[in-house]
């Protein structure tokens, strides 16, 4: 009997060990992350908290438990009370929680009072989900880009190694500055997307015509690395979300760079529209946009999914009148899953993919689609709607 006690009590103390030492927490690949910003430190320690009032219940409510069982059992002659109703019991353990949820409830108010609070801030940047990408456009600075995945396919059909960042890297990062405080407006083109970067304590759904806000603050520079949170939607697991955080400085600079780089791609985009290039050129293009930005839904070898994503492979619009799968590409098809690339892909980009979809897996047109075409296309298309 006396042993059974002491295991007990070794047991207990083991446990107040292992849960009180938060240096085992903090460093802790099994624990939520605490961040690198003041929200994200006050939501570990938000968790943290909790998690250790949940420990102590525990260890009272079983410690009594199993002290009971084990020290009043049948063996050693214990006898049954017979006692009913006590207002003086049930009065104590109404209140008793009711403090306990209070202790809890007034951190955790603090806490999502201040993750709401988007004032006073330095840079807004919009957030717009769409299928399996993101667009990040900064406000009043006219710097927009989409961010895609970087996984090549081969990684995710096992044929190659995977890589340290597999499924976690993207083209072209957000880029944020650290000691600012950065505004999120948050939205969708399709479905319902969530943004999460875990190191920030930001996870946001972005709806559909709804504009959700949520911010940040970040304290030191460095790489972050988060993913879209929404679970149904095939593809939702292939759109991460990778943050640079820099300094200050380094941002502004950054910022400018941008800025004179989307002037050369406007002109880089205007001097194409006079030029012509070889099936081979545009081919090998439109390959590599193809698998980057059409393959999710319509497949590598152009299959497509039954019932999902039509099949590019010898369908009648790859083959048949070039303006009709133009038009499909250009301003996609409202109500579906095809989205206008119109403003995603220049008028060069949009000529390449449609020779490769008009040439690749036996779709034989030998149809060489310049970007002069696209762009006449367009023409065409806005002198029809002013009519
Ligand atoms: C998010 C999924 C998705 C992505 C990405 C996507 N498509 Fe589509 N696409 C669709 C769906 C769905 C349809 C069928 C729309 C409909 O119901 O009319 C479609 C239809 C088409 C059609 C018409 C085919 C037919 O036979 O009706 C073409 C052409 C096309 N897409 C080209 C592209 C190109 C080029 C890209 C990449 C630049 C692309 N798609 C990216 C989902 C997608
Ligand atoms: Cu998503």
């Amino acid at each position: 009997m006396k042993r059974s006690r002491t295991t007990l009590v070794l047991l207990m103390e083991l446990a107040v060990v292992l849960f009180w030492s938060s240096a085992v927490w903090a460093e802790s690949d099994y624990n939520m992350t605490q961040g690198v910003t003041e929200i994200s430190g006050k939501v570990y320690d938000l968790h943290m908290l909790i998690f250790y009032i949940c420990c102590a219940i525990a260890l009272i409510v079983f410690g009594v438990m199993f002290y009971s069982i084990i020290h009043h059992r049948k063996s050693k002659g214990a006898v049954a009370a017979h006692f009913h109703e006590s207002t003086k019991v049930e009065i104590i353990w109404t209140i008793i929680p009711i403090l306990i949820l209070i202790a809890m409830a007034i951190p955790a108010t603090k806490t999502l009072i201040a993750m709401e609070d988007t004032s006073q801030s330095d840079l807004t940047i919009k957030i717009t989900g769409s299928q399996w990408k993101w667009h990040y456009s900064y406000f009043g600075e006219d710097v927009e880009f989409f961010s895609l995945l970087a996984t090549s396919d081969k990684q995710i059909e096992g044929i190659e190694e995977k890589g340290a960042h597999y499924l976690l890297e993207v083209d072209k990062p957000l880029v944020l500055p650290i000691n600012r405080k950065v505004r999120f407006l948050m939205t969708s083109d399709d479905v319902i997307h969530s943004w999460w970067v875990p190191a920030f304590a930001v996870k946001k759904d972005t709806v559909p015509g709804f504009i959700n806000e949520a911010w940040t603050k970040i304290d030191e520079p460095g790489v972050y690395r988060g993913q879209c949170a929404e679970l149904c939607g095939r593809a939702h697991g292939f759109m991460p979300i990778v943050v640079q955080a820099m300094e200050e400085g380094d941002f502004d600079a950054w910022l400018v760079k941008q800025k004179e780089e989307a002037a050369i791609a406007k002109q880089q985009a205007q001097e194409a529209l006079g030029s012509s290039l070889t099936m081979d050129e545009l081919y090998a293009e439109g390959e590599t946009i193809y698998n980057a930005r059409c393959a999710v839904c319509h497949q590598i070898n152009g299959e497509g999914i039954t019932g999902a994503f039509p099949a590019i492979k010898g369908s009648a619009i790859a083959l048949g009148d070039l303006s009709t799968h133009l038009d499909a590409i250009v301003y996609g098809r409202p109500g579906t899953a095809m989205q206008a690339f119109d403003a995603q892909l220049s008028e060069k980009e949009i000529a390449a993919v449609v020779t490769y979809q008009r040439n690749a897996w036996g779709n034989d047109t030998g149809d060489v689609v310049q970007a002069s075409d696209v762009n006449a296309f367009k023409a065409q298309k806005n002198a029809k709607e002013e009519q």
